[in-house]
């Protein structure tokens, strides 16, 4: 039986990885902040993401870079809702919004937003009620404390198992507030209030994740775990590392992989395909 992501207007099938592109809007995101600040050029990226065969596409007006600042909801309205109209207009992908305000995500799902993408994993209940009132598909990410705080000595007895059971509390509370089990997806959150351990012991055992029974997305693209075991300090220089990175991933039980190198990522996946199931 094939497995399906309902999304908004759409309903993605999983019978294979997936690359859904990162559209920062922001001016301080840590590899792209500041390239897309004008809107039409963040719209031009993300119609270009999705000819080179991004199936999502995630707008996200604030950094969650470690020690980022918090945005006023008015800024990040103000900076995603013009690009989320656009590409839900233009674009045949979902658009999916990557925030953890709740007044931020009604404004977009208004607009027809198709995924609330939470790095927050929909603690707050107002976010849950946001999701259950809509027909958005909902990416449950794992975060220990906030952006501001979280990379503070983090520290975990066994970060597989608990970052598991939080991800599946956090599923379970938003199907509780009236969220349909086939909307919700969820990601271990890399990097965010993890160490260099704690992110390759996730990245180790994505097939426990995998198990939790809910598509499983995975953001590991030009992050710091990859500087830390390459040397490359400069982000944007990431690119091989992350695509060998995300065909990791997508080879132990990932459905979606978030990413900004979209069309060298696709171009793996493709060939990663090919040595798994010849003739696909
Ligand atoms: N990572 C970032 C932001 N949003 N969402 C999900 N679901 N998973 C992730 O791993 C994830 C995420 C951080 O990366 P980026 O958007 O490139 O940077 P910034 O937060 O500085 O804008």
């Amino acid at each position: 039986m094939v497995r399906t992501w309902r999304c908004g207007r759409f309903e993605v099938t999983l019978d294979r990885p997936l690359v859904m592109g990162i559209l920062n809007v922001t001016p301080d995101s840590f590899s792209d902040g500041g390239r897309f600040v004008r809107y039409g050029d963040a719209i031009a990226e993300g119609l270009a993401m999705i000819s080179h065969g991004a199936a999502i596409i995630d707008v996200g007006g604030e950094s969650t870079r470690p020690g980022a600042a918090e945005v006023a909801p008015q800024d990040e309205v103000g900076r995603v809702l013009p690009v989320v109209e656009a590409l839900v207009a233009e674009a045949r992908a979902p658009v999916s919004v990557d925030t953890r305000h709740a007044d931020v995500a009604v404004r977009c799902v208004q607009a027809g937003a198709d995924i609330l993408n939470d790095v927050d994993g929909f603690r707050d209940p107002w976010m849950r009620e946001v999701a259950a009132d809509s027909n958005v598909g909902c990416v449950v990410m794992h975060m220990r404390g906030d952006p501001g705080t979280m990379q503070r000595a983090p520290h975990y007895d066994d970060v597989v198992a608990e970052v598991g059971e939080w991800l599946q509390r956090q599923a379970q509370a938003l199907e509780a507030a009236g969220v349909e089990r086939d909307r919700i997806c969820v990601d271990p959150g890399i990097g965010f209030g993890k160490t260099l351990e704690h992110n390759l012991a996730l990245l180790r055992d994505l097939p426990k994740l995998a198990a939790l029974g809910y598509p499983l997305l995975l953001g590991v693209s030009r992050k710091r775990f990859i500087g830390e075991l390459s040397g490359v300090t400069e982000p944007a220089e990431r690119v091989a590392g992350s695509v060998a990175a995300a065909v990791w991933c997508a080879a132990h039980g990932t459905d979606v992989l978030r990413v900004h190198d979209v069309a060298e990522t696709v171009q793996a996946l493709a060939v990663l395909r090919g040595l798994i199931a010849p003739g696909h």
